[in-house]
């Protein structure tokens, strides 16, 4: 098994499909694997009795043919034989679903899960929010979920506004975020590599602008990940930077965006203290580079229309600037 990488922009689409890194029939963690074997298990069955039917019916339809022209009759095995297929279905069905509570057991949240990290939907975009040891909040991020590989990770999943839906195929099971409560999920790679995940539930207009990276990564990296994470954003050492961060601050940007070690403390919007860092931007619409981000401030209702975001005028200097300080927020 190769650890799965999203082939970006690159070839300007991202893998999805039956195989690479957006597929239930791709498993890299757990959960997910328990969920193919029951799929796997459940097509192959159901297959077998497709099989087993087409050939009972045209042996009964020569059969029929036969004792039509020789006045032949059926009465004692007919029965005998609905009796025995009845029973079987019953049989197998009870099979399935005992098969399927016991899958859904095993995809189950244990108490015992490493991290928990609370996942808040929006239209049309993923708040995550990494609590410390004691349960408060220490950083958000948006988008991207990093977790360490090999452990249980326990999502807790929320919605601000409507209801949408977590699944990441290849790593865990589908789970709904509901407004009004918190549901969990068992998330786990077993292997690094980037997974890519979307909104399965219609929630409007850029229902189908709302994916979601899971990053996950050796023990030390993550660790690395979270205390970088954790610092405040850079003070911009570049000049055109240091004028974007001032532009930044006295536009609108700042009501609606935080970015921890400035004054800017809006919420409407991702926290962007380390935007530079996010592989992607929009929910995984553009890739992160200088350009995309001045291409997205500059018109984000032309790249994605009806988003939260409004357009706000600036002057070219000040797109400039901007676009370089929020790519020097690594
Ligand atoms: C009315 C609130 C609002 C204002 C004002 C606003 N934004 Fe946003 N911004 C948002 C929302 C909401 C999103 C998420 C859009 C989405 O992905 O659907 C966003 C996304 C972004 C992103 C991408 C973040 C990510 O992680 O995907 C950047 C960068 C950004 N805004 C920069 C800016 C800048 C710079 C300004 C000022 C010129 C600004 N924003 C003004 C609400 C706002
Ligand atoms: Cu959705």
């Amino acid at each position: 098994m190769r650890a799965p990488r999203i082939g970006l922009l690159s070839t300007g689409v991202l893998v999805s499909g039956c195989s690479g890194s957006q597929s239930a029939l791709n498993p890299y963690g757990a959960p997910a694997i328990h969920v193919e074997h029951l799929i796997v298990g459940i097509v192959v069955l159901s297959g077998v009795i497709w099989l087993l039917v087409m050939v009972m019916l045209a042996l009964a339809l020569r059969r029929g043919r036969r004792a039509e022209t020789e006045g032949q009759t059926f009465e004692g095995r007919l029965t005998m034989a609905v009796s025995a297929a009845v029973a079987l279905t019953v049989a197998i069905i009870a099979g399935m679903t005992i098969a399927s509570f016991y899958t859904t057991r095993s995809i189950g949240v244990p108490q015992s899960a490493a991290v928990t990290i609370t996942v808040r939907a929006q239209q049309w975009w993923w708040q995550v929010i990494y609590a410390g040891s004691d349960g408060t909040p220490t950083f958000q991020t948006a988008n991207e979920i990093h977790i360490p590989v090999g452990q249980d990770v326990r999502l807790q999943l929320e919605s601000a506004d409507v209801v949408h839906s977590f699944w990441v195929p290849s790593l865990a099971g589908k789970q709904d975020l509901v407004p009004g409560r918190s549901n969990d999920l068992l998330l786990r790679a077993e292997k690094p590599g980037i997974y890519r995940g979307q909104c399965a539930e219609f929630c409007g207009l850029q229902h189908s602008h709302m994916a979601v990276m899971v990053i996950a990564e050796a023990p030390s990296d993550y660790a690395r990940w979270i205390t970088s994470q954790r610092a405040d954003a850079m003070m911009p050492a570049d000049p055109d930077a240091a004028s974007g961060q001032a532009a930044f601050l006295a536009k609108p940007c700042a009501a609606c965006h935080t970015i921890r070690g400035t004054q800017a403390t809006g919420t409407t919007g991702p926290d962007l203290t380390h935007i530079g860092s996010r592989q992607t931007i929009a929910a995984g619409l553009l890739e992160t580079t200088r350009g995309s981000l001045a291409a997205w401030i500059a018109d984000p209702q032309t790249l994605k229309p009806g988003n939260n975001m409004p357009m706000v005028p600036l002057t070219s200097i000040e797109l400039q600037n901007i676009s370089a300080y929020m790519d020097s927020l690594k």
